[in-house]
């Protein structure tokens, strides 16, 4: 039997601060049914993000914890942390959200917050991966989820997907193909945390009570 059947419907608070397009394929999953999981709150750390139109448009509150308001990164998180505890997520998830963490948060939020990358990690973490990957003339790129740890981008790795490289990609080219298959992982791994398939557990990801290798797995369209 499901976890669902048996419990709460999980409930989820997201963090973004642009476009919101892997806020918008969890929304249309949870819509679908393909997700049994409700969207407390959408927090974005900038006050333009389309992603607050997006949750709006989708009847979900949505909250602006503007960085740029706080003294020091301490105080946004704090608030940040004020602001996700008041919901009782079961989970976190990061969407395209730009701000590193302190380690107090990531801490706090150890094994319930979820991160998805654009790149296959370890490689190129940090900011403007696509640049960097073709840079670097690899042949495979894409983008990796994982749960969140203090050390950047450095968390246990649950998916990732593969992306091929071509010739003449510009950053732009590469992103978007890049991103169509985070809309593909990202609702995957987030419905396996939702039904209780997916924990962390002294640090190790675990599938179905299995240990997933330290890559993740592997998801090739
Ligand atoms: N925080 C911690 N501690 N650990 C992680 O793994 C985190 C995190 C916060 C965010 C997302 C991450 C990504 O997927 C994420 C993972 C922002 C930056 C960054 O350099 C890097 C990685 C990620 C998010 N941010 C700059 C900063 O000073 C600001 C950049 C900007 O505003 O454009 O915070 O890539
Ligand atoms: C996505 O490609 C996501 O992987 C990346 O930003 C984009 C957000 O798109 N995340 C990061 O770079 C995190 N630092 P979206 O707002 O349309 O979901």
């Amino acid at each position: 039997m499901h976890q669902q059947s048996l419990q709460q419907i999980p409930r989820l608070v997201v963090l973004i601060s642009g476009s919101g397009s892997n806020l918008q394929a969890l929304i249309d999953a949870i819509t679908a049914g393909t997700i049994v999981a409700t969207i407390e709150l959408v927090i974005s750390n900038k006050p333009e993000a389309m992603g607050l139109t997006r949750a709006n448009k989708a009847g979900i509150a949505t909250q602006v914890i503007n960085h740029l308001e706080f003294g020091s990164r301490e105080a946004f998180d704090r608030e940040l942390m004020h602001a996700i505890d008041d919901k009782q997520p079961e989970l976190v998830v990061l969407a395209g959200f730009m701000r590193i963490f302190t380690p107090e948060l990531t801490h706090h939020f150890h094994g319930r917050m979820l991160n998805i990358h654009p790149s296959l990690l370890p490689q190129f973490k940090g900011t403007n991966t696509h640049e960097r990957a073709i840079e670097a003339e690899v042949d495979q790129h894409g983008a990796s989820v994982h749960f969140v740890s203090s050390e950047l981008d450095g968390g246990p790795m649950v998916l990732q997907a593969l992306v091929p490289v071509e010739d003449l990609d510009s950053p732009r080219v590469l992103a978007a193909r890049v991103l169509v298959q985070e809309h593909v992982i990202y609702p995957i791994a987030i419905k396996w945390f939702c039904e209780g398939r997916l924990k962390l557990q002294n640090n190790l990801v675990l599938m179905d009570g299995h240990r997933l290798p330290v890559e993740g797995m592997k998801f090739q369209s």
